[in-house]
């Protein structure tokens, strides 16, 4: 278990253990006091990481009400929690159906299939894998089940997408997209069963809450399904609500992947499966993609057309991986921008699960705005699928900082984070856990590298040693040098996501001329330097590419931390002195300061070096500088006539980033290491809360931070040294 964060995991166990009812887990004390179906999927996920037992029992308490059809109810019953929510057992009268279960109390809808994706990583994450087979064959042919269900009752076309007949079985209950199918449904009160919400009850604001109209609607669709006895022709013929979600097909695609990988696992065949995924993922593709709008819509069975309402299910795909690379780029556009909260936006939180910049964008309302766990937890990992690591790491950071600053709530405000719905809720409890492991599980895996492989690097190694020397004059070298360095940036860094394409880059020509350059460093006399722009802007050029020279030499895998002493050891000669990145940041770019971890300063007395100290230093460097990790400043190119500009830029971004956790609420603010490093470069602890305050666009926290300047607890977030590839 991660020791990360552990006092919030702690919190998160006790929350899960408070909702543990001995065989399964109640979303949220009071508000939901049975069992939901997809919650026990992302619950179970969480627990997968530290209680293998409870996190098999969840899913097997779950699959003992699965319907004779293979069907898997949305909520089992708790008979001992009875009478306090609303519809239950009475209601939804189950008992007409030939396929429910006798000895089960259960609704008469289902969920988004997220359990085959809850089993592997049950599977994956048991500390003894092995011993979880037994576990996994049993569970097979109900998850085989399962999805057979839905492939031969809510398809009847055989597209490979499946509908859901209820806002309920979307799991994201009041979304804007159901509004167009469900204003057809006119309501005669006359003959709608009578009820009594319940959901009110618990101190949740109405506001937070779908509205009466709303659950009328569902009251009249699940009276049409018990006059039906849940037959699925007979509702198909009546109900105008028949709808192809992005999001229910995205997850049963990739739960699909999940079955084949539990197939080979226990030496079944994984065709079956496989043949799932590639259909749904083909007509994912096909049927669902608005070229217009250039996100995934819901399909309204109904009409036979895309219902153009955009929310982050269209998104979902991703998780999938059922976008095409276009398609995916495309989306991307949209996901990371104000609608859904951009890459270091700042006010805001990603990803809001309504388009943020439409009339009907509500930040309190359940479904209609604010933000969820799980839906971000999916889409983390299907960006990080795309490949979009940058983004899929500040939303995880993000995610994390939600339950530490509001407290572990259903749903949060997308500006402001407040927490919303009900508090001790599952599954953001367990996806926390889930979080905190995925995202700092590399970083613990980099220590470990560091002790491994000490060994394998000891001596200074000159990286522009080559005979081959530039056709190029030792004046023009540095403009020339910095002209090759931009063209190194332009090909094959995202300056966006803040990523290096080093393979590709490997074997580039714009490599190779600009390794030519550098060997010509070796005549070249940094006096020829002009101006404290031009110095600024070579050495944090040469610092950023020297990083990515000597981890393309060194053949770095994951982390900068398989090379002990990278930064001490990698060297351009430059005239007749010997530069390593340390040299450049703390002799040159930082005055010849001591570095917090070595005994000296870089260069001693009568060192010539010194010459080209740049004083006074500029703290805004630390943003700009890059050494090749996922915790550091997003890689460009800096130009020395824009240079101010784009340190200010550097230096926004990573403050209005998850680098700076603001919790006025504990009275504290968690920041990135770099401050406790170079606490001196800002002037002191002081200075560092004003240069935060002076780039925060979020003004409670800036007033915070004015108010409790003196009493501020300040603790340091883990530096994450894996590779920004
Ligand atoms: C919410 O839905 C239930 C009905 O299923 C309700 O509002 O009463 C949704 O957020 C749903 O996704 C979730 O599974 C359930 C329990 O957490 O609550």
């Amino acid at each position: 278990m991660s020791r990360i964060f552990a006092d919030y995991i702690e919190k998160a166990k006790q929350i899960l253990a408070s909702n543990w009812t001995g065989k399964s887990t109640k979303p949220a004390p009071a508000l939901y006091p049975h069992q939901w179906n997809w919650d026990s999927g992302f619950i179970a996920i969480g627990k997968s990481r530290y209680n293998t037992f409870q996190a098999i029992l969840e899913i097997e308490t779950l699959f003992e009400a699965q319907w004779a059809n293979g069907m898997l109810p949305q909520i089992v019953f708790n008979p001992k929690e009875l009478g306090h929510y609303f519809p239950e057992p009475d209601f939804w009268q189950t008992e007409r159906s030939p396929h429910s279960p006798g000895n089960k109390l259960t609704s008469g809808i289902t969920m988004p299939p997220v359990h085959a994706i809850a089993v592997e990583e049950i599977y994956q994450n048991a500390s003894q894998p092995r011993r979880t087979l037994p576990f996994l064959k049993r569970i097979y042919p109900k998850l085989i089940a399962l999805h057979e269900y839905l492939y031969r009752e809510r398809d009847p076309e055989k597209e490979g997408l499946v509908y859901i007949r209820h806002p309920w079985e979307s799991g994201i209950d009041n979304s804007p997209t159901w509004d167009i199918p469900l204003s057809r449904i006119k309501i005669d009160k006359a003959s709608l069963p009578e009820y009594k919400r319940r959901d009110l009850e618990h101190g949740v604001d109405p506001n937070m809450r779908p509205s009466d109209v709303d659950y009328d609607r569902y009251i009249y669709l699940l009276d049409l399904f018990r006059r039906c006895d849940y037959d699925e022709e007979c509702i198909r013929r009546s109900c105008e609500f028949l709808i192809q979600d992005p999001l229910f097909n995205s997850i049963l695609c990739r739960a699909n992947e999940s079955l084949a990988r539990i197939a080979e696992a226990i030496g079944e065949s994984p065709k079956l499966p496989q043949s799932w995924a590639k259909k749904t993922s083909v007509a994912i593709k096909r049927k669902l993609w608005h070229e217009e709008h250039g996100i995934f819509d819901a399909c309204d069975l109904m009409k036979g057309e895309l219902i153009e309402i955009d929310t982050a299910a269209g998104f979902l795909p991703l998780f999938a991986g059922a976008a095409t690379r276009e398609q995916a780029e495309t989306i991307y556009e949209r996901l990371n921008s104000a609608s859904f909260c951009g890459l270091h936006q700042g006010n805001c939180f990603t990803i809001p699960n309504y388009d943020t910049q439409k009339e009907d964008f509500d930040r309190l309302n359940y479904w209609r705005g604010p933000v969820w766990i799980n839906i971000n937890w999916m889409l983390a990992l299907g960006l990080r699928r795309y490949g979009y690591t940058l983004k899929a790491d500040s939303m995880q950071k993000d995610l994390l900082q939600l339950p530490i600053r509001f407290g572990f709530h259903e749903y949060f405000d997308s500006f402001d984070g407040t927490g919303y719905g009900s508090d001790n809720f599952g599954w953001t409890a367990a996806l926390f856990i889930a979080l905190v492991e995925e995202f700092y599980k590399g970083e613990e895996k980099g220590l470990d590298l560091k002790r491994a492989m000490k060994k394998i690097f000891s001596s200074s190694l000159v990286l522009n040693s080559d005979q081959e020397m530039p056709d190029v004059s030792p004046e023009k070298l540095g403009a020339e040098l910095m002209k090759s360095i931009k063209s190194v940036k332009d090909s094959y860094y995202d300056t966006q996501r803040g990523l290096v394409d080093y393979e590709r880059l490997r074997q580039s020509q714009e490599f190779r001329n600009y390794r030519i350059l550098t060997n010509g460093l070796k005549e070249f006399d940094p006096n020829t330097l002009k101006g404290r722009k031009e110095k600024l802007a070579f050495w944090i050029n040469l610092y950023n590419t020297i990083v990515v020279d000597g981890i393309i030499t060194l053949k770095i895998k994951s982390s900068v931390k398989e090379a002990p002493e990278f930064f001490k050891k990698i060297k351009y000669q430059i005239g007749d002195f010997l530069f390593s990145p340390d040299d450049i940041e703390h002799g040159i770019l930082r005055g010849n300061v001591r570095p917090y971890f070595r005994l000296t300063r870089p260069f001693g007395v009568g060192d010539q070096r010194k010459d080209w100290i740049l004083k006074p230093v500029d703290p805004r460097i630390h943003f700009a500088l890059v050494c090749g990790s996922r915790s550091c400043a997003p890689i460009d190119y800096y130009d020395f006539e824009k240079i101010d500009q784009q340190l200010e830029k550097a230096a926004s971004s990573f403050i209005n980033s998850s680098e700076v956790l603001v919790l006025p609420e504990e009275g504290k603010m968690l920041i990135s290491k770099i401050f406790s490093w170079y606490e001196k470069d800002f002037g002191g602890r002081r200075a560092i809360l004003d240069f935060i305050v002076d780039y925060l666009v979020d003004d409670a926290a800036k007033d915070f931070i004015r108010q409790e300047h003196e009493r501020l607890k300040i603790e340091y977030l883990h530096y994450d040294w894996n590779l920004n590839r």
